[in-house]
């Protein structure tokens, strides 16, 4: 499971200047008119220790996809407008970064002549819902005549569009109307992008402009709903990306940065999803893999094969550090830190697993 994430902002905030940091300037990348998309591999410092300890010749990182689209100004959505046609490339994203522009520099055009994170995530939300409340339209119509005729589930899910359409009037984003699990099932099919959870980019000038009242602005809106900010500085974190390795590092430290943009971004990326990393190790591979944050043994088995979900038996798990500390698997298994595990085991971040099942279920 690759993690997707959707860039989006007014324009000029800052977007392709971080999507180029991330990427690293294009390394897979797609360059279109209406967008840029990337798979970049998610950086872990586990994978290294890991493949020092069993030298194998595959190894499989996690991978992010990103998607950069130009950005969405007020009334963009309207009618058939360009907004719709551009959120249309990020109906498949997991996440949406949306990044916002902190920075105040009258060298470099923006829309408003002012800097105001609250104004602009307004109306990037009002965007969002305007296309989704289209959607949610067009079902409404679509299912009609199924209702009728008297198909019950076709009743609710008008019921259920019906509400959410009512919460997006009063200007709540669907990510934030509570719904239940049959309501996020009855508009599963719409894509809805103000469902997607959100991490906020504060794009600013320089490492050290932190603390500026706009970050500090754009902090406030990020907690009252309960998501995730990060800075970034979008102009040095893209030349820092075009270093190589060794400069990079020095270059970080000389900025007072503790790691590059991508290593904080997907951090958050991962808390926000409630995501973790898990490990399969040997001599012939080193693999990550991604599950949910409470995902039980037999499910996070299953991402790295179905077969190994239907046919789960247990897990064998040792922990990353403990492998790490004592330098093998025997070494570990001796020290007893070994556990075997069965289908009611939640999966942690950094386990190292073997899974055994019957492959024949
Ligand atoms: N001073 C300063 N300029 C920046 C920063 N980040 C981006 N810029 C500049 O802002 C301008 C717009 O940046 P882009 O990354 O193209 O913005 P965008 O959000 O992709 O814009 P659209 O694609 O038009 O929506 C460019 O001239 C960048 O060099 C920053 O942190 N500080
Ligand atoms: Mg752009």
């Amino acid at each position: 499971m690759g993690l997707r994430c959707g860039l989006i902002g007014l324009p000029q905030s800052g977007k392709t200047t971080i999507f180029n940091a991330i990427t690293a300037a294009g390394a897979g990348s797609y360059t279109g008119a209406e967008m840029n998309r990337a798979v970049v591999n998610v950086p872990d410092p586990r994978i290294d220790a890991l493949v020092g300890l069993y030298h194998p010749p595959k190894v499989v990182p996690a991978t992010l996809e990103i998607v950069d689209i130009p950005g969405l100004s007020a009334g963009s959505t309207a009618g058939d407008g360009r907004g719709t046609r551009l959120l249309g490339h990020l109906k498949d994203a997991t996440a949406l970064l949306h990044v916002v522009r902190c920075f105040a520099d009258p060298n470099v055009p923006f829309v408003h002549s002012t800097i105001d994170p609250r104004r602009d995530v307004e109306t990037i939300d009002l965007e969002m819902m305007v296309a989704d409340s289209r959607t949610l339209e067009n079902k409404v119509n679509r299912l009609e005549k199924h209702a009728r005729t008297g198909d019950k589930d076709a009743a609710r899910e008008i019921a259920t569009c019906h509400k959410v359409l009512a919460a997006l009037n009063d200007g709540v984003p669907a990510r934030r109307q509570g719904l239940t699990d049959q309501e996020l099932k009855d508009v599963f099919d719409c894509n809805l992008v103000s469902l997607k959870p959100v991490l906020y980019v504060a794009n600013i000038s320089a490492p050290d402009d932190a603390d500026n009242e706009y970050v500090a602005a754009l902090r406030t809106i990020a907690a009252t709903e309960n998501a995730e900010m990060i800075t970034i500085s979008g102009v040095d974190e893209a030349e820092i990306a075009e270093l190589d390795p060794d400069e990079r590092a020095e270059f970080l430290a000389a900025l007072g940065l503790a790691a590059p943009a991508i290593e904080r971004l997907i951090r958050a990326a991962y808390r926000t999803l409630g995501l973790v990393s898990f490990f399969t190790a040997g001599p012939k591979e080193v693999h990550v893999w991604t599950a949910r944050r409470g995902d039980t043994a037999p499910v996070a088995a299953g991402k790295i094969h179905t077969d190994m979900e239907k046919g789960f038996i247990r897990m064998e798990v040792i922990r990353y550090d403990d492998l790490i500390e004592l330098g093998s698997e025997d070494a570990a298994v001796k020290a007893g830190k070994r556990r075997i595990v069965g289908k009611d085991y939640l999966i942690q971040d950094g386990d190292v697993v073997v899974v055994r099942f019957s492959p024949r279920h």
